[in-house]
């Protein structure tokens, strides 16, 4: 079993797709072991995106962030953060195939619904920013 950070964007709340991320993701069968909605602040925001500080876009990350609500999920399953990274689709929204989250509600590189961890470490890294240790389910 693994478990993994994902994050409905301001722009998939604002859109009133969280519904529909969640269904998703539960209909897969994974499970849904930590949730809770908040305005990110800056302070943890840039931690989130701290890999991405060298990059041109990194200022425009980190205010779209924390533009609005957010939802902040765990979600635990075989594979999860395989799993979740496929149905969320590609960065570059050229590449972000038909049937997946960005795929189906997107054309933006930036204001793409959805954020999900990218390996194991990062995971573990995510979990731990955003969740203290008695909001997820043991
Ligand atoms: P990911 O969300 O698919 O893992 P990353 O490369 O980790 O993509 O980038 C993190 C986030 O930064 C993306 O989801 C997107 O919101 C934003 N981003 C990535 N590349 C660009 C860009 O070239 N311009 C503007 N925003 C970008
Ligand atoms: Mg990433």
């Amino acid at each position: 079993m693994e478990r993994t950070y994902i994050m409905i964007k301001p722009d998939g709340v604002d859109r009133k797709l969280v519904g529909e991320v969640i269904r998703r993701f539960e209909t897969r069968g994974l499970k849904l072991v930590g949730l809770k909605m908040l305005v990110p602040s800056r302070e943890i925001a840039e931690k989130h995106y701290e890999v991405h500080r060298e990059r041109p876009f990194f200022a425009e990350l980190v205010d779209f962030i924390t533009s609005g609500p957010v939802v902040a999920m765990a979600w635990e399953g075989n594979q999860a953060i395989t799993l979740t990274r496929k149905m969320m689709g590609a960065t570059k929204p050229e590449d972000a195939l038909p049937g997946t989250i960005r795929g189906d509600y997107t054309t933006s590189i930036s204001a793409n619904i959805v954020h999900g961890s990218d390996a194991p470490e990062t995971a573990a890294v995510e979990l731990k920013l955003w969740f203290a240790d008695n909001e997820l389910l043991p």
